[in-house]
């Protein structure tokens, strides 16, 4: 039966709240009808109408080989005839957890779960039974997934409803939960100052992807780090946007690189480490994973984690990532990318400066990278939008909201890059 998008998001919106099981899907930031996916191979995707776009979302990042790969699909499809599920450990489990312990120095041990939102909840909770405190710091703009200590001010979804905390979280869930300005160090010593030794952890994304794409700078994570050890608090790392994706250790591996001896304490991971299935993780030093039951009273669960279909999609992505010269290759197209954009905005007198890090990448309208979440809602939102409508109709399918990071895939080719580019100068042309 063919039908529309439009046909089909009226018919959605009557059985599933605004049409969409996740709300940045349903457009609302940036207007017009959700395109309804039917199939989805290599680089692109295909709606309800057969039109093809250029995938530049990935599931939100998790499709880093792009869809279908034939290894990965080989390796779901082994997995699912022995079984969908079982509730009970598996090898497949303990591999999953040696191949995250070996490319992410600090991890020794893993947790399995099968959201982001699980993972990040989790860690909250496992900092705050390791440590016996229970305030914390998260930073505007960033988005931890949507347990209700998380909920406040977060970067993704909210920012365009402007809300800055989510109905239905009670005030005395996040009375416990500070939240600062992003590469604010200033902020960041005034908080110790008065809450240091009551601090668990301080949650962050390193490389925020949920105000479309603001690295934290060196200085910033450096006195972080600084305040963390002096007042026993854990930094948390959550790497579910950027882990496996930026680089193949992550943001962290980024930022040993650029500070000496750095090392965050705990980690939390997604979308990528899952290969598209439901599957996270959140892993510490032995010493902070002890405190998990069933060894220490920090209480969690999961009916589905390390679901064996999931690991197996997991443990094939990462194979491919692990390839020699694979984020090189990855990185080269994702930077060809932001630079074309670049290029075009600049020969059509449009500011415009993106950012990118090993797959994943940012642009803004604006003439400079912002360095928080005040300052990405100040960028030109209005022509972001007509940005974005302008490439759909090109085929070429961005983030649906200027809050959000963009990510290209190892089956995107230079070709793919270079339509994309060749879309955007029409599409400035245009507007
Ligand atoms: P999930 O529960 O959506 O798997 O993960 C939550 C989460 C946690 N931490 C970070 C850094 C994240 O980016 C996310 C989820 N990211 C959003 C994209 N901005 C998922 C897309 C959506 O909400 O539909």
């Amino acid at each position: 039966m063919s039908t529309t998008n439009q046909a089909l998001f009226e018919r959605a919106q009557r059985v599933i709240p605004g049409g969409v099981n996740s709300p940045v899907r349903a457009f609302r930031a940036v207007g017009g009808t959700p395109r309804f996916i039917t199939r989805a191979e290599g680089p692109y995707i295909f709606d309800a109408e057969g039109k093809r776009y250029t995938d530049y979302i990935g599931s939100w990042g998790p499709m880093i080989l792009g869809h279908g790969h034939p290894a990965v699909f080989d390796a779901v499809q082994r997995a699912l005839l022995d079984g969908f599920s079982f509730g009970a450990p598996t090898e497949r489990e303990i591999e999953l957890a040696e191949a995250i312990i070996a490319l992410v120095p600090g991890v020794e041990q893993v947790r399995l779960v099968s959201s982001g939102t699980e993972a990040g909840m989790s860690a909250l909770r496992l900092a705050r039974g390791a440590t016996g405190r229970s305030k914390f710091i998260k930073f505007e703009g960033c988005y931890h997934g949507h347990a209700d200590p998380l909920l406040v001010k977060a970067g993704s979804g909210l920012a365009t409803f402007g809300f800055p905390t989510s109905a239905g979280v009670p005030e005395d869930v996040v009375k416990h939960t500070l939240v600062l300005p992003y590469n604010d160090i200033a902020a960041l010593e005034a908080a110790f100052d008065a809450h240091g030794k009551e601090l668990a952890c301080v949650m962050i994304e390193p490389i925020a992807g949920n105000m479309n794409f603001v690295r934290a700078s060196v200085p910033f994570m450096t006195r972080l780090r600084e305040l963390c050890t002096s007042h026993g608090a854990l930094l948390v790392f959550d790497e579910v946007m950027s882990g496996f994706r930026v680089a193949l250790g992550g943001a962290h591996s980024v930022y040993q690189r650029l500070i000496p001896g750095f090392k965050a304490d705990v980690f939390v991971f997604g979308k990528v480490i899952g290969g598209g299935m439901p599957l996270a993780a959140f892993g510490a030093s032995r010493d902070v994973m002890r405190h998990l039951a069933p060894l220490g009273p920090v209480y969690q669960a999961g009916t589905l984690s390390g679901n064996p279909v999931a690991t197996a999609c997991g443990l094939a992505t990462l194979k491919e990532i692990t390839k020699p010269g694979f984020f090189e290759a990855l990185g080269a197209q994702t930077q060809r990318l932001v630079e074309g954009l670049e290029g075009a905005a600049r020969d059509a007198g449009v500011p415009l400066v993106g950012d990118s890090e090993g797959g994943m990448f940012g642009f803004f309208f604006f003439n400079q990278l912002p360095q928080n979440y005040a300052t990405v809602m100040t960028t030109d939102s209005a022509r972001f939008n007509r940005f974005f409508h302008a490439m759909l109709d090109r085929g070429v399918y961005l983030a649906p909201a200027l809050y959000e990071a963009g990510f290209v895939s190892a089956a995107h080719t230079p070709a793919d890059i270079d339509a994309t580019v060749a879309a955007a100068r029409e599409a400035f042309a245009a507007l």
